[in-house]
């Protein structure tokens, strides 16, 4: 007989339409509306962008290749995993899926977030969500809480990097740095609760450089908020001033490995805040694509998610 299991998909969620910037950035700030400067500054990074993110519909893509990859695999196969998508600051809420799980008789779900590291202000927090949630309706979830460790995804990242070094001379593989990346957090929280975050950062860029021809790597944290208080550093764009002033770097590889998509953080913060910086200390920008929904990301998540559910 066929168990249906729910496969509840998180993600951060993206503006669907202009006006639902304010509500989206609102509800980004825990329910304070933003100032008028503070929404025209968001307003105007996704209109450099092209006016909004691709962002939903990678998403959806995304759960779609893991509810398909799965209910394709020979290890789930008296499993029926059915897609929900829940999202952490617009519709459909993380709250709305458990409910649709409900309505539809699941009582049992595997949940997975759509960025590969753990921090208990990311991944933990929609997390609680979901769990507040599917507690309340008798639900019972199995939570993916990472899976920055898996060999696909290191060796996703490590092939890309490749792909760019074979269009540089190798001539100037000593004068290439690879910037490992990730959205930065406020520092006290972080530090105060010794999250794991940052270390899982570094964890990462150790292990896909160790599968590159490329030995000078960093760690570098992006998209940091303005909220008065210090976030983790070093910022990218400062990092790659830095470097290119003290190593005279010819070239930088960014790998914004902390998220799995091309959207606002990705295409604004990298690829026109550090192009920028690039253009000015006359290095070149370099920046494979985000896994996307390519198989080896798809399959690593896969593998994570048969360690946390079990056949029955
Ligand atoms: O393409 C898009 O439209 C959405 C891209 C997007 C992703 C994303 C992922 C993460 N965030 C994380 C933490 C924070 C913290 C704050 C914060 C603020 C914003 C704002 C926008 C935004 N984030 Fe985001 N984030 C994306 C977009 N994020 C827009 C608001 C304006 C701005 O600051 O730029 C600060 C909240 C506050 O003000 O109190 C903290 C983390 C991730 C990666 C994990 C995940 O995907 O959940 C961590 C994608």
């Amino acid at each position: 007989m066929t168990t249906k299991v729910g496969l509840l998909v998180m993600a951060y969620g993206t503006p669907y339409k202009k006006s639902d910037i304010e509500p989206y950035y609102t509800d980004i700030r825990g329910g304070r509306k933003p100032s008028r400067e503070a929404l025209d500054d968001l307003v105007r990074r996704y209109e450099a962008i092209g006016g909004l993110s691709p962002l939903a519909g990678t998403t959806e893509r995304q759960a779609e290749a893991l509810v398909d990859r799965l209910n394709h695999s020979a290890y789930y196969q008296d499993v029926e995993f059915k897609l929900y998508i829940g999202l952490k600051h617009i519709h459909p809420f993380i709250e709305d899926a458990i409910e649709e799980m409900h309505k539809d008789g699941i009582t049992e779900a595997v949940t997975v977030v759509l960025a590969p590291h753990y921090s208990q202000f990311s991944i933990g927090s929609y997390n609680k969500r979901a769990k507040q949630k599917a507690d309340e309706l008798n639900i019972v979830l199995h939570h993916v809480n990472h899976y920055y460790k898996q060999p696909k995804f290191i060796e996703y990242w490590s092939m890309r990097i490749t792909e760019v070094l074979n269009h540089i001379p190798k001539s100037e593989y000593d004068k290439t740095m690879l910037i490992v990346s990730a959205h930065s957090l406020p520092m006290k929280p972080v530090l105060d609760s010794n999250d794991p975050y940052p270390s899982q950062i570094s964890e990462t860029a150790r292990s896909i450089v160790e599968h590159t021809s490329l030995r000078q790597v960093t760690v570098g944290w992006q998209s940091a908020g303005n909220t008065g208080t210090p976030w983790i550093g070093p910022d990218v764009q400062d990092l790659t001033r830095e470097l290119a002033e003290k190593g005279n770097f010819k070239h930088f590889i960014y790998t914004p490995v902390g998220f799995v998509a091309e959207h606002l953080e990705v295409l604004y913060d990298n690829d026109y805040e550090c192009k920028v910086v690039c253009d000015e200390v006359g290095a070149a920008y370099h920046r494979p694509p985000m896994p996307d929904t390519h198989p080896l990301f798809i399959d690593a998540i896969v593998e994570e998610i048969t360690t946390v559910y079990k056949k029955a």
